[in-house]
């Protein structure tokens, strides 16, 4: 019996008031999908089954450069961000993993980390190092680069520490290391784009070379941010051709708000499979830049047809296809537990979605170059409402149909406001 920080009962009371509309609904869209030839159950069955991790730091407060405005109660350690996201995984029942951030999250006894999270029923997804800010008492300073930088006991450190995060890693269950840096130039001319490549191809070389046989590396790139003239991994081009150099068990992370505007996402999706280099996501979603906002609340097409991508390499794979998936987002005023329980329905909501597509009838209507077919194919399962399949998938796991009411009549952040320590104001991206 896992440690429950919402009453299991307050769960059950509140489905039993929503359990007759939803029998009526996901009966209503099971005949609709039966007469599309598809079996609701068995799409059922996959959604239980399917998970994506949440981030560790996104259990808090985000802020931007100009202010943090924290929430009384939200968490200020490892131990209490696990805590919140046992209620994530509770009340939507598809977030049972964590991804740790380090040093943000070190602790002095990792396998009493582990215990805790396994108490609450939660495992550790990837582990993410930092070399894009200084710690206090850090020896060399990452201001103008960390793994690419052009001082070797800078690139040295950086190494180290993300071999520290590997040894971490292997305490807490974790099986991959994500590798961020925010490596890049402010001014033209400030560094050569091709040398600093070059040294960051080295230092990360000798990252990959510690790692455990049955782990995998992500590299993970963005297009600006904090470095606005040029960044080392700036694009996909750049990470493919990195984790192509570096080796079998190095792959590309594709982060959806780390792209030029209105870059076709989906189309990368399918390039890097076609790789054999699709190794993960972080899910968010965006409007101007990397602004790190809840995933499927602005551009729920992109994120159906990224999915779409994926079901159709999930049917044909080639080569190595079981990409990591992770939420990455900032909640800047929302309150962090109900912002990822959205994002990840909104996520798994695209995954039924892509589910639904009748792959077939898609692939015949591309070969006859029937493209309003095409396009009607994709779009029939994009206007699906599987909002009753998704609540089924929760109640049958003991999850909270209506999770948003429910969470609130848990007066859970309530009382963790008068539990825990206040965060203090502040500036900074997290
Ligand atoms: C950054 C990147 C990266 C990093 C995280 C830290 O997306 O995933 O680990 O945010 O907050 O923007
Ligand atoms: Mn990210
Ligand atoms: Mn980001």
């Amino acid at each position: 019996m896992h440690n429950t920080p919402i009453s299991p009962e307050l769960i059950a009371e509140s489905n039993l008031c929503e359990a007759d509309a939803l029998e009526e609904d996901y009966g209503a869209l099971k005949a609709r999908l039966a007469r599309r030839g598809i079996d609701a159950d068995r799409v059922l069955e996959k959604v239980k089954r399917w998970t994506v991790a949440v981030p560790s730091w996104g259990a808090g407060r985000g802020g931007t450069r100009f202010a943090k405005f924290p929430l009384a109660g939200e968490p200020t350690n490892i131990h209490e961000k696990l805590e919140d996201c046992a209620v994530i995984n509770q009340l939507g029942r598809t977030t049972p993993r964590v991804s740790p951030h380090f040093p943000w999250d070190c602790v002095d006894d990792y396998a009493g980390l582990r215990d805790e999270a396994e108490s609450y029923g939660l495992g550790f997804d990837a582990v993410n190092s930092n070399t894009f800010q200084d710690q206090p008492g850090q020896a060399k300073t990452y201001a103008t680069g960390s793994l690419s930088s052009t001082v070797e006991a800078t690139r040295r450190q950086a190494v180290e520490h993300n071999i520290e995060c590997i040894e971490i890693g292997r305490k807490i269950g974790a099986r991959a290391l994500t590798v961020w840096v925010g490596d890049g130039t402010n001014l033209p001319g400030q560094q050569d784009l091709g040398r600093s490549f070059e040294r960051y191809l080295d230092a990360a070389a000798q990252v990959y070379a510690a790692l455990p046989d049955d782990w995998s590396m992500m590299l993970e790139h963005k297009m600006f941010e904090p470095a606005f003239y040029s960044s080392v991994i700036s694009d996909w081009g750049s990470s493919l051709m990195a984790a192509q150099e570096l080796g079998e068990k190095c792959r590309c992370l594709v982060d959806l708000g780390h792209h030029a505007p209105n870059v076709n996402i989906e189309q990368i999706v399918a390039r890097l499979h076609r790789a054999g280099k699709l190794g993960g996501f972080h899910f968010n979603d965006s409007k101007y830049g990397d602004d790190d906002l809840d995933s499927g609340s602005i551009n729920p097409h992109q994120l159906f047809l990224v999915f779409n991508e994926l079901a159709e390499a999930e049917a044909n794979p080639r080569g190595h296809f079981d990409p990591a998936y992770m939420i990455d987002q900032s909640h800047n005023v929302t309150d962090p537990i109900e912002s990822m329980l959205s994002s990840a329905e909104a996520i798994a909501g695209c995954y039924a979605r892509a589910l639904l597509v009748d792959r077939e009838a898609l692939h015949e209507a591309q070969e006859d170059n029937d493209v309003m077919l095409a396009f009607r194919t994709l779009r029939t399962a994009y206007e699906t409402d599987v909002g009753p399949l998704l609540a089924r998938a929760r109640a049958e796991q003991g999850g909270a149909i209506d999770w948003l009411r429910t969470y609130r009549d848990s007066r859970y952040r309530e009382r963790k406001a008068q539990e825990r320590k206040a965060v203090g104001l502040g500036a900074g991206i997290v």
